[in-house]
C-alpha cells in the first residue's frame, strides 16, 4: 500500500493506483474530458491536473501513480486557473450552440464550464468551418464540435476493432476524421454507435428522426404500429429521472399511446418466435451436416461486420432475420389481417437500443410484406425526448396493456437484451423440443455476464452441443478468426455488437461506463424471474400464429417472410 495525502486528507492506496482514482477513493473528483474508465489512459486534454508538493509542473491525475509520501492538492488558485484556461481554450474553438445541440444538458464540457464558472474567453472564436457528415442513415457527425479528446477513436478501434476513425492533423488542426477523410459510409463503419456513447460533446450523435415521427401520428391516413426492443424498457427510465429498471412496462405502453401512437405491440413477440425458426434451423443443420457453428443474426452492427470483414463465414450466419425485421414483415401481412386493417396505411415504426438498426430498417431487401417492412427506428434516446416533449408524468399515468396478436411475450425474450440472452432463450427451447424433457431449471447461467467470451457445453440426451457468446466486436473477431482458421470447437455462437449486448446499444442513454450496462443487465434477470412463462415455445400467441399463418417453423411462409439472405 502506498500512503499519501490529498488535499489535506490522508489516505492509503494500492500500489499503481492514479492520482484520479485515489481522489475518488476520499470524495473528490477531479474533472476529466479525454479519460474514460473503460479506455486506456490518453492524457491529453489535461484538464485534470493537479499539484504535486516537490514537482516544478502540474501533473496529469489521469496518468500519475502515487507515491510514498506524496501530497497533492486537486484545487488550488493555480490548478483552476489553469483548467478555466484549458476550458477556454477548448471554448475558442467550439460552437458555441449549446441550446440546440443534440447534447444540451448532457455535455462534459458544458458542465464543466458550468462548474468552473466560464463568464468570458480571452480566446476569440475561431471554428474550422467543418461539413457536418450525414451520409449515413444511423449517425451524424458534426467534426467542428469534436474536441479531439479521441475517445471515439478508441470504441472504434480498440473496443470494436472497426477502425472507421482515425487522428488527423496537429496542433490546432488536429480532430477525429473517418478514415481517409471519406464519409462515415464510405469507411467501414459498422454503425454500432459505440463512439456515441465515448463522445463526450455532441460532435457524434444519432440521426434524429422525431420530425418524421411526430408527421406520421399527426396523419389521419397513417396507422401507426409500434414495436418495443428488448432491452430499452430497463433504460428508458433513465431519461425520465428513474433509476435503471424502474420504469414498469405498462406506463411505458401508456406514455407510448399519449405520444400518439395508435397500437403498441412488442419486438419480444417475434424474439420469441426467432427461437423457434433458429432453435429449428441449429437442429436442421446439426441433424443435416450444415454449415457450423451457427451464428446468431439479429445484431444489425454484426452483420454489417460479418458482411465487411468476414464475408466468408456468411454461411455461417443464421438465415433468420432479426426479430426487428421479422416484426416488420409480420405486421403488414399477418397482423393487418387478423385487425381488419388496410396493410398500405400502417406505418411501423421501431423502438430500439441501437443505431445499426436504422440501417437495418433501411435496408432494400427487407420489403417482404409489399412494403418497406419497418419505416422508421427511433431510439431509445429518442423516445425519451418525445416522452419529456409531452410533458409525461409516469407516477401519475394510467397504466396500459399490449394491443392482441403481437403483444405476448415470455421472459426467454426478455433476456434477449442481454449478452448471452439469445443463446439462453434458444437452449430453453431446444433443449426440450430435443429430449422432450421439462428442464427443472431454465437458468443457463455459464452464458451469462459480463466476460468477455462465454462457453458452455450442453448434453441434449447424448449429443453435445457446444456453445460461446461474445459481446463487444473486438470479441467477436476473436472467435471469428478461430472459425476462419478451422479451429471453432463450437456449434452454436451468439454475437452481440454491443458491450453487454443490446443494453448498452448505440441508442442507449449515453451511458459513459460499463457499470451502468451491469445493472440493466440485472434489471432483465429481475424481469425475466417474474415472467410466469420463461420459454419462448410456451408463448400462446406464438402457438397461435403457428395454427393460423406459419404453419411450422422453417416452412414455406416462414422463408418468405423471416429469413433472409447476406451480402458480402
Ligand atoms: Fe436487440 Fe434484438 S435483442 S438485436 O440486441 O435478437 O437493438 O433490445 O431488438 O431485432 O428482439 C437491439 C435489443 C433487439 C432484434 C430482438 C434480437
Amino acid at each position: 500500500m502506498v500512503n499519501l495525502s490529498i488535499d489535506g486528507i490522508k489516505l492509503s492506496v494500492a500500489e499503481g493506483t492514479t492520482i484520479l482514482d485515489a481522489a475518488k477513493e476520499v470524495g473528490i473528483r477531479i474533472p476529466t474530458l479525454c479519460h474514460h474508465p473503460d479506455q486506456a489512459v490518453k492524457a491529453n486534454c489535461r484538464i485534470c491536473v493537479c499539484e504535486v508538493e516537490g514537482q516544478p509542473l502540474l501533473q496529469a491525475a489521469c496518468e500519475t501513480q502515487v507515491n510514498e509520501g506524496m501530497v497533492v492538492r486537486t484545487h488550488t488558485p493555480q490548478v483552476i486557473k489553469t483548467r478555466k484556461m484549458i476550458l477556454q481554450l477548448i471554448l475558442g474553438h467550439h460552437p458555441q450552440d449549446c441550446l440546440n445541440c443534440i447534447r444540451n444538458q448532457n455535455c462534459e464540457l458544458q458542465a464543466l464550464v458550468e462548474e468552473y464558472g466560464i463568464r468570458d474567453n480571452p480566446f476569440p472564436l475561431k471554428l474550422k468551418g467543418l461539413p457536418e457528415d450525414r451520409s449515413t442513415v444511423s449517425i451524424v457527425r458534426e467534426p467542428d464540435k469534436c474536441i479531439a479528446c479521441r475517445r471515439c477513436v478508441d470504441a472504434c478501434s480498440v473496443i470494436q476493432t472497426v477502425n472507421a476513425l482515425c487522428i488527423e492533423g496537429r496542433g490546432y488542426e488536429i480532430g477525429i476524421s473517418p478514415v481517409m477523410g471519406k464519409p462515415l459510409a464510405e469507411t467501414g463503419c459498422v454503425l454500432c454507435g459505440q463512439c456515441i456513447h465515448a463522445c463526450p460533446v455532441g460532435a457524434i450523435s444519432e440521426n434524429e428522426q422525431i420530425d418524421e415521427f411526430l408527421a406520421a401520428v399527426a396523419d389521419p391516413d397513417k396507422v401507426v404500429v409500434t414495436q418495443i426492443a428488448p432491452a430499452v424498457r430497463e433504460a428508458i427510465g433513465e431519461e425520465v429521472g428513474m433509476a435503471t429498471g424502474d420504469m414498469p412496462m405498462d406506463k411505458f405502453v401508456a406514455g407510448l399511446r399519449r405520444v400518439g401512437l395508435d397500437y403498441v405491440l412488442h419486438t419480444n413477440f417475434t424474439a420469441d418466435l426467432t427461437i423457434l425458426e433458429e432453435g429449428n434451423e441449429l437442429l436442421k443443420r446439426l441433424k443435416e451436416n450444415g454449415t457450423l457453428p451457427m451464428m446468431t443474426s439479429c445484431s444489425p452492427g454484426w452483420i454489417n461486420f460479418i458482411e465487411t470483414f468476414y464475408p466468408d463465414l456468411l454461411d455461417n450466419l443464421s438465415t433468420c432475420k432479426s426479430p426487428q425485421q421479422m416484426f416488420g414483415a409480420l405486421v403488414k401481412t399477418y397482423w393487418a389481417e387478423k385487425m381488419n386493417i388496410e396493410p398500405s396505411k400502417i406505418y411501423s415504426v421501431s423502438i430500439m437500443p441501437c443505431t445499426a438498426k436504422k440501417f437495418e430498417a433501411a435496408r432494400p431487401e427487407m420489403n417482404d410484406s409489399g412494403f418497406q417492412d419497418v419505416d422508421l427506428v427511433l431510439t431509445t434516446r429518442e423516445v425519451g425526448r418525445l416522452f419529456r416533449m409531452f410533458g409525461i408524468d409516469f407516477d401519475k399515468i394510467e397504466p396500459s396493456q399490449f394491443d392482441p396478436w403481437m403483444g405476448q411475450y415470455t421472459g426467454a425474450a426478455v433476456i434477449f437484451g442481454a449478452t448471452g440472452g439469445v443463446m439462453e432463450a434458444a437452449l430453453r427451447t431446444v433443449y426440450e423440443v430435443v429430449t422432450g424433457e421439462t428442464l427443472t431449471d431454465v437458468n443457463f447461467t455459464a452464458v451469462r455476464g459480463f466476460e468477455s467470451i462465454k462457453e458452455a457445453e450442453v448434453d441434449l440426451k447424448g449429443t453435445k452441443v457446444k456453445v460461446a457468446v461474445a459481446h463487444g466486436l473486438g470479441n467477436a473477431r476473436k472467435l471469428m478468426d478461430q472459425v476462419r482458421a478451422g479451429e471453432s470447437p463450437y456449434h452454436f455462437i451468439e454475437i452481440m455488437a454491443c458491450p453487454g449486448g443490446c443494453i448498452g446499444g448505440g441508442g442507449q442513454p449515453i451511458t459513459k461506463s460499463n457499470i451502468k450496462r451491469k445493472e440493466r443487465i440485472n434489471a432483465i434477470y429481475v424481469e425475466d424471474e417474474a415472467c410466469p412463462i420463461r420459454k419462448s415455445h410456451e408463448n400462446p400467441e406464438i402457438t397461435q400464429i403457428y395454427e393460423d399463418f406459419l404453419k411450422e417453423p422453417l416452412g414455406h411462409k416462414s422463408h418468405q417472410l423471416l429469413h433472409t439472405t447476406y451480402k458480402p
